[in-house]
């Protein structure tokens, strides 16, 4: 090494302070580095003993990471949204206590003891089950994303919302531990005329959706923990209905009651809400699966890139209300050349999949996009192709391509690029 080259070299691991990257490695550090060289605080104390903290929380140094409001969004709190900090997370799991909240009534604080499942409608036997009635059932496991259809509804005439967490941060993504739904109604036994379902929740909003037998029939499962451990009173504590790859307002927590029918009910979230008006003045309604969808979690306007140039991570999500990602394309610059990202972690049926994409970031500002392909050839596509199709008035179901635009400082905003 000559003496310039090795004058540089020490000058870049002097400013980071941490050891700086070079070519990719961490380099050693020139001067001494008191977090290493000076005995630390947490080195001098003994520590709290096991039983200080019997439920875990996380380190207080991740204080910020948390669900956020838009409060001009909702006039009340208890019907109203909070997000996921998707930003601030990896993987694909979505830890309980970040879960995104949607009520319609506040949160049903429910007595597991007076929790009651009633089976009534167009059944030879109407039935009623208790808590501990219901873990009497096979039960099986299943990861799978929670998608409000109205993820990304204030995007669709324009960028909005400057982060990932408010823009995307409807969804989130749980393993599941539940009874089939099936095994429920065949216990009911369902009579011929019997083909639509209507699940009701508990809550003061009495959250009531009309699902096709089919459906309920196939993947549906009455669910009791999440990630492992109880449900959360927020997600709907005891009991909630899992229906994999469609729109969250069916999900109904707090599950009391599922009526069988012989026709769809048509209530206000099927049909004043959760429906779309279309340019001709008609309405799509019973838009119950999730078009597949991505985002780049990092960088993102609340993560932006503070190394400066070199190596850097990009990294996101890509999910599908209709299979798995095998694929995600990423830009840099806002669609002019993709390439392809690199999948990590398990690939479940319409559960979340992480993507990456390591580059050497020139220091130039950037137009960043990504674009999920599902396991049946779908590709997500831009918001034009959207607008095309659904014109101006929807609110629900925005899959398009989101971009995000980084400037030379690493500071990541909110903009459409769209054709
Ligand atoms: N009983 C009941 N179920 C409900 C709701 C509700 O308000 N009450 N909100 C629905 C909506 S619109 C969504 S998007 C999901 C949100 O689930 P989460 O709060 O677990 O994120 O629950 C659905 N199930
Ligand atoms: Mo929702």
């Amino acid at each position: 090494m000559t003496d310039t080259s090795r004058r540089s070299f020490l000058r870049g691991a002097a400013i980071s302070g941490a050891g700086a990257l070079v070519g990719g490695r961490v380099a050693a550090q020139a001067a001494p580095d008191p977090a290493i060289t000076e005995l630390q605080p947490w080195q001098q104390y003994l520590g709290e003993g096991v039983d200080a903290r019997p439920y875990g929380m996380p380190s207080e140094h991740e204080a910020h990471v948390v669900r956020r409001d838009v409060p001009w969004l909702t006039a009340d709190p208890v019907s109203s949204v909070n997000f996921t900090p998707l930003h601030e997370l990896d993987g694909i799991i979505t830890p309980n206590g970040l879960c995104f909240e949607r009520h319609h009534g506040g949160i049903a604080e429910i007595d597991p003891g007076a929790y009651r499942l009633m089976i009534n409608g167009l059944v030879d036997t109407p039935l009623v089950f208790t808590l501990d009635d219901l873990k009497r059932f096979p039960r099986e496991n299943h990861a799978y994303f929670l998608e409000c259809a109205a993820n990304s509804g204030m995007e669709w005439r324009g960028a909005q919302l400057n982060g990932c967490q408010f823009t995307h941060g409807m969804i989130h993504n749980v393993m599941y531990t539940g009874v089939p739904l099936r095994l429920l109604l065949e216990e009911a036994g369902i009579k011929t005329a019997g083909k639509w379902i209507l699940p009701e929740g508990a809550d003061a909003s009495a959250m009531t959706r009309s699902i096709p037998l089919e459906k309920a029939l196939d993947d549906c499962l009455v669910a009791f923990k999440m990630n492992g451990e109880a449900l959360r009173p927020e997600q709907g504590y005891p009991v909630r209905l899992v229906v994999p790859g469609w729109e969250g307002n069916m999900w109904v927590k707090w599950l009391r009651r599922i009526e069988i029918g012989d026709q769809p009910w048509h209530h206000r979230e099927e049909t004043s809400k959760y429906t779309d008006l279309l340019p001709d003045g008609q309405a799509r309604r019973f838009t119950w699966e999730m078009d597949a969808k991505s985002v780049i979690t990092n960088p993102s306007p609340q993560a932006p890139i503070t190394h400066g140039p070199g190596p850097t991570v990009l990294t996101g999500i890509a999910w599908s209300g209709r299979g798995t990602i095998p694929r995600v394309d990423v830009t840099l610059d806002g669609g002019a050349t993709w390439a392809r990202a690199r999948m990590s972690g398990p690939s479940f049926d319409k559960s979340m999949h992480r993507f990456y994409y390591e580059f050497d970031w020139d220091g130039r500002p950037l137009l960043l996009q990504s674009r999920a392909h599902d396991s049946t050839g779908y590709v997500q596509p831009t918001k034009d192709m959207l607008r095309e199709v659904r014109g101006e008035n929807s609110i629900y179901h925005n899959n398009g391509i989101q971009t995000w635009a980084v400037n030379e400082q690493g500071v990541a905003e909110n903009v459409e690029v769209s054709s």
